[in-house]
């Protein structure tokens, strides 16, 4: 509860009248820290985040400090607590991360997949009734050449029809961690009647939702080249005048959606659960855009506010295809009421005026904007490097 969408999720739920109990081991906090960095938005530490809401929502909010890879913990929780839903979003969340060496892969996996596993045995024996609404990743699927269905496909096999998951070719050990979860979930939701919500999610943007109106319910804003996603990287970038950076070509494209929007798809996941038994997945994102092309807006938006924003392209740190068709299905959403309420070029102007106030914050840490992990070289020791060939300067 105490991570990007997590706290975002929880003034939601709240807001929404539903009772939440949050669990967080702070890994994030530690992890950003590791990596030299810290949040652009001051983060308060959680005991004064949850008096700011227990004020406001009373016993509504509950909160435990513990690790979901202890299984007594997660036992103790999930069968105390007594949850209708289980928004699993307590991962090692960065692809960079998970490249950085052995350790940090292994972490990554083992940690991610076996916090998985414990949800599903503790919802087995505690919980059978909840819904686990699991994050997953549109990066399972990776870069194929042809259409994303929506988790499952019909295909045709010597002479006969079947429909099956979709095939995954996740691009990173982190990606990866979470196709193995989405293999155990449906397994679960087959060998045992539990249900669930896989959601393969785009990249997430924005320092915003209804409920983050003042300073003190800020959710983290992270910059730095291992846990900060790029439309969030370009609009600290061009705060505090430093180049946008495009990786290589600058033809890789995703699926983005805002903070607001991606809060608005799983409160609407929680209060539209499947049927006992069923394993569903969405596909939650709202546009896909070429990593270049948001570049440029970044700094179309950014220039009209007087910041006179560069893009350079740097080699790219990452394994990955620069250039690649792109076209992805996300209608199950869609069709539960899902409708985005954020244009793109909105949210990053409210980006840019929020991440203005702390340009000091962004400035002292400039270093995080080209100390890229090298993913290629998979080493057991930290390979930064310092100083990355830049390809050109548009
Ligand atoms: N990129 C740049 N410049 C930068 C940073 C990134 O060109 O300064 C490029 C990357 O090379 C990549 C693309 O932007 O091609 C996206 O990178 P990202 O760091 O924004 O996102 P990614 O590593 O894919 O991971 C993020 C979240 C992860 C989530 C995933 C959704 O960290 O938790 O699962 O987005 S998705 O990308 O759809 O798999």
């Amino acid at each position: 509860m105490d991570g990007y969408i997590g706290w975002s999720l929880a003034l939601r739920q709240l807001a929404m009248g539903n009772e939440v109990c949050g669990i967080d081991n702070f890994s994030r906090r530690r992890a950003v820290e590791e990596v030299g960095s810290w949040s652009a938005t001051p983060i308060l530490p959680i005991e004064k985040r949850l008096s700011i809401l227990q004020k406001e929502y009373g016993d509504k909010i509950s909160f435990h400090k513990g690790d979901l890879v202890n299984p007594d913990f997660t036992n103790d929780v999930i069968g105390k607590f007594q949850p209708d839903s289980i928004v699993h979003l307590a991962e090692q969340p960065s692809a960079p991360y998970s490249m950085i060496d052995q350790s940090h892969t292994l972490y990554t996996q083992s940690n991610n997949v076996m916090g998985t596993l414990n949800v599903i045995y503790a919802m087995k024996n505690y919980a059978p009734k909840a819904h686990l609404i699991k994050l997953g990743t549109m990066g399972e699927y990776g870069t194929p050449d042809m259409e994303i269905a929506e988790g499952f496909m019909e295909v045709e096999f010597r002479g006969k029809k079947s429909t099956i998951p979709y095939p995954r070719f996740a691009g990173s050990w982190y990606h990866w961690s979470k196709v193995h979860d989405s293999n155990n979930v449906a397994f679960a939701c087959k060998l045992w009647g539990l249900c669930s919500t896989d959601i393969m999610q785009g990249v997430v943007y924005g320092t915003r939702t209804s409920e983050i109106t003042e300073q003190n319910k800020h959710t983290r804003f992270d910059f730095d080249e291992v846990f900060g996603t790029v439309i969030n990287r370009y609009c600290a970038q061009a705060v505090i005048k430093h180049p946008l950076t495009v990786y290589g070509k600058g033809g890789q494209t995703r699926g983005f959606l805002a903070l607001e929007d991606s809060i608005q798809c799983m409160s609407i996941l929680i209060d539209n659960p499947p049927e006992a038994g069923e394993y569903r997945v969405v596909n939650q994102f709202d546009q896909q855009y070429k990593v270049s092309e948001l570049a440029d807006r970044v700094k179309r938006i950014a220039d009209k506010k007087g910041l006179d924003a560069n893009i350079q392209r740097l080699e790219n740190p990452r394994v990955e295809k620069e250039e690649h068709y792109y076209k992805a299905d996300h209608e199950q959403l869609k069709k539960l009421g899902f409708k985005a309420t954020r244009h793109i070029d909105d949210e990053i102007s409210v980006m840019l005026d929020d991440l203005m106030v702390y340009e000091e914050r962004i400035r002292a840490k400039k270093e995080q904007m080209t100390q890229l992990v090298k993913w290629r070289d998979g080493s057991d020791k930290i390979q930064k490097i310092a100083n990355p060939l830049i390809l050109s300067n548009d």
